[in-house]
């Protein structure tokens, strides 16, 4: 298979050499001042290169809210032309090699091509996503009233057959995980019955899960609130958890970080789910006042840190296979896709590289003896270290640029797209 990046690598290589001294500068002087406390940067440095979260096919178009959308011009109007922006994010960033459909969005009528197309443009597919939030043109039954959980056995089974039908689609793009995250709820005290309803839930859920391959996961995404504002079938870790223990040891759950009620302790609900063998994905954004599908980092970071830290005590205790499938969700709404993607990739890499920096043996004995401010103090430390260079230096050594944004616009890339993509309709929506 020849690889066809789709931006030119003298490019990144002139603006690299221009950057390098001054890279190997500061990362020489990190890694002075992290030897000072024992850590081998260069360690560091290669767990980093090995990191990757994907990207979300619907990330790479301008998004909007359900007032508005205000699309760009050169933004992909298929997932073919949103491959490709997302060939751009990863040949960058090197940090981004999986792109995550949904479907029916992403639909094509030959999906070895697509895989192919794909793999041309060095990227692969994670979890394939379903949506039965949505009604589709020409569907027989509708969502209107729910879909896994609906009181209507005929959009109950709609449903089911939608998620087998991306479980074979997947198959067909070398995915193993399918993420289910319905919008069924309700808006009115009284409206449907809590206990039936997770009822039919589970009973459809439990035949999606009977059609996995055996390799594969399901991930179940909970939501608190939105479309439904009163409440929603699985609103929280704890039904997420019951569904993923009811259904069987392939059904994990997924937490998507803007899916909770303001202030709640995400990094503790990463913790609990690992506990019991059951975290199987993660979907990065930020958000200030709900599932605001804001830029990873861009409100607190320091959150983004605390859930890292979790996930790399997880590592070093796996249980059950820890394995969680990284992604970025969020919705760019007021900036080109593809810059956004750049900076959330390098801000979550920083949180995990900071997370890495912990001094466990520091933290683990003073949380043991009940030295708070200790404790907190081996989480500060970590936090307040700039590992940019850790980064840059990963990524250029992968081919990636050193300063991402820089090179993206130098390339002039979606000015060249706006002369040859079709120009997207405007009007409300996510995609
Ligand atoms: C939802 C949820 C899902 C994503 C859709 C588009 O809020 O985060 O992961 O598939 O949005
Ligand atoms: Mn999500
Ligand atoms: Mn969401």
């Amino acid at each position: 298979m020849t690889t066809n990046l789709p931006l030119s690598e003298e490019l990144i290589a002139e603006a690299n050499a221009r950057e390098a001294a001054a890279l190997d500068e500061d990362y020489a002087a990190l890694g002075r001042k992290l030897s000072r406390t024992g850590i081998d940067i260069d360690a560091i440095k290669d767990r980093v290169a090995d990191f990757s979260v994907a990207v979300p096919s619907w990330g790479a178009g301008r998004g909007g809210t359900r007032f508005a959308k205000f699309p760009i011009a050169g933004e992909p109007t298929n997932i073919y032309e949103k491959l490709e922006d997302c060939a751009v994010i990863n040949q960058l960033s090197r940090v981004t090699p999986r792109v995550s459909p949904h479907f029916p969005w992403d639909k094509v009528s030959d999906y070895k091509a697509l895989r192919e197309e794909a793999q041309s443009l060095g990227l692969g597919f994670d979890a394939v996503n379903s949506n039965t939030f949505q009604d589709q043109p020409g569907q027989a039954q509708t969502y209107a009233t729910g879909s896994l959980s609906s009181t209507v056995e005929a959009t109950r089974q709609q449903a089911v057959e939608h998620n087998i039908e991306c479980i074979e689609i997947g198959r067909q793009l070398g995915s193993t995980d399918l993420t289910v995250w319905v919008g069924d709820g309700t808006n009115f005290p009284g409206q449907q019955d809590f206990a039936r309803s997770l009822d039919r839930y589970l009973e459809a859920t439990a035949q999606v899960y009977a059609a996995l391959p055996d390799d594969w996961r399901m991930l179940l995404e909970h939501k608190m609130f939105e479309p439904a504002f009163y409440s929603t079938v699985i609103s929280d870790w704890g039904s997420s958890i019951l569904a993923a223990q009811e259904l069987g040891p392939k059904a994990k759950c997924l937490v998507d970080l803007g899916h909770h009620a303001p202030n709640v302790n995400i990094e503790q609900i990463v913790a609990r789910l690992h506990r019991f063998g059951k975290l199987g994905g993660f979907h990065f954004n930020d958000s200030k006042y709900g599932d605001d599908d804001l830029d990873s980092g861009s409100i607190n970071p320091h959150q983004l840190f605390l859930v890292f830290n979790e996930l790399v005590e997880a590592q070093l205790h796996p249980r059950d296979g820890f394995n969680p499938s990284y992604m970025i969700d969020q919705s760019h709404n007021v900036t080109d896709p593809i810059e956004s993607m750049l900076s959330s990739a390098e801000t979550i890499t920083a949180c995990f590289a900071k997370a890495l920096l912990v001094d466990r043996d520091a933290l683990h004995g003073a949380q043991e003896s009940n030295d708070t401010m200790m404790a907190f103090q081996a989480l500060r430390r970590a936090y307040n270290v700039d590992v940019a260079p850790i980064i840059a230096k990963a990524r250029a050594e992968a081919g990636g640029a050193i300063d991402v944004l820089a090179v993206y616009r130098a390339s002039q890339w979606r000015e060249r797209k706006a002369q040859e993509r079709k120009a997207v309709g405007l009007g409300a929506g996510i995609v």
